[in-house]
């Protein structure tokens, strides 16, 4: 049994500003969920990944370095107050990991010499099943206790689940806010029916409470998605990378463009965050970097500009960050902080914080 803080004692010791435990969770405390509006779900997975590696381990390096934070946001303030964790982690999913990534490597070998590895294949896509069933289960039980419920993982195929959750239990179904250098529009990528290149091919076609899908920050992109895009017609919306380049070039303000953005969305808002969103010099071992893409200030302004529009998130994940490549921190610096932000939007758009 993991061991909690009471909850008055972890906010006393965040207003301080103690040096955290080297053990402590997210923000350097540990609170219990129970004591908690927000919970996030750890989720280490990237079978699938098709490039660089390491996002199963986000969580793991995310944590630790969320303790540098300082816990008073300048948009959001003492958004910590609400109460937000990290759930204990299903050890299933570090163990089908472990056994789905070799097979998945034949797999995508196998792709590439144009032959075929079907058992392997066969066995990925019921991994990644088991996973997005895990993180379903643990996200339906933590929303019928009325908590906001996060995914932290991972690649992008983490969040699943948890969209499956939402798109059974909010009224009135909801959009996706999604951040990326990638449509994920792909139809099995590579065979991997639950790809993290597919995440929202998946989300589109199969869950019909989510009504929009409004994508920022793309540049790098096959054919069939864009077509893809472009087929979901006004359920879908897209803010292209060279878009929102041009939009500077030519003179247009950032606030203009991010009204454009949130205005595109209905009034309950899924926010999918894939760190690869960003210019990867935020986040340079992250899976897929595509050069180009949005700073973190814009980022967070856009993040500032839904919170402030009325409308509510009502969950989030954030994906795609790996440990730095040569050591030290820095992408789990960033990751930290812009999970923090995430945090703040959804607990300040609920009025929590
Ligand atoms: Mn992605």
């Amino acid at each position: 049994m993991k061991k909690y803080m009471k909850f008055e004692e972890a906010m006393a010791e965040l207003e301080q500003g103690l040096p955290p435990a080297a053990e402590a969770g997210f923000l350097g405390v540990s609170v219990n969920p129970e004591d908690a509006k927000l919970v996030m779900i750890p989720v280490h997975w990237e079978a699938t990944t098709s490039y660089g590696a390491g996002t199963s381990k986000g969580p793991d390096v995310i944590i630790p370095a969320s303790h540098q934070l300082d816990m008073e946001d300048a948009a959001f303030g003492k958004a910590f107050r609400a109460g937000i964790t990290v759930l204990p982690e299903d050890h299933l999913i570090r163990s089908l990991n472990e056994k789905a990534k070799d097979a998945a490597e034949r797999v995508i070998e196998a792709c590439e010499l144009r032959t075929k590895a079907d058992d392997d294949l066969r066995f990925v896509n019921e991994c990644s099943v088991k996973v997005n069933d895990s993180v379903y289960h643990t996200a339906k039980d933590w929303l019928s206790k009325g908590k906001f419920v996060a995914v932290l993982g991972g690649d992008h195929s983490s969040p699943q689940g948890l969209i499956r959750a939402l798109s059974e239990t909010v009224k009135g179904g909801f959009g996706v806010l999604h951040f990326d250098a990638h449509h994920d529009l792909r139809h099995a990528y590579e065979g991997f029916t639950f790809s993290h290149a597919s995440i929202f091919y998946n989300v589109m076609t199969s869950y019909s409470q989510v009504t929009k899908l409004t994508q920022v920050g793309i540049r790098d992109y096959s054919r069939d998605e864009r077509a893809f895009m472009e087929s979901l017609g006004a359920r879908g919306s897209c803010f292209y990378g060279r878009d929102l380049f041009k939009a500077k070039a030519e003179g247009r303000n950032f606030k203009t463009v991010a009204a454009e953005i949130i205005a595109s969305l209905p009034d309950n808002v899924y926010v999918s965050f894939d760190i690869d969103g960003l210019d990867p010099s935020y986040c340079p071992s992250t899976g897929t970097p595509v050069p180009g893409g949005l700073s973190y200030d814009e980022a967070c302004y856009i993040l500032e500009t839904l919170a402030a529009s009325g409308r509510r998130v009502v969950g989030f994940d954030l994906t795609e960050v790996a440990p730095s490549e040569e050591g030290g921190e820095w992408d789990a610096n960033v990751g930290a902080r812009m999970l923090y932000k995430l945090c703040g939007c959804l607990l300040r758009s609920q009025k929590l914080c």
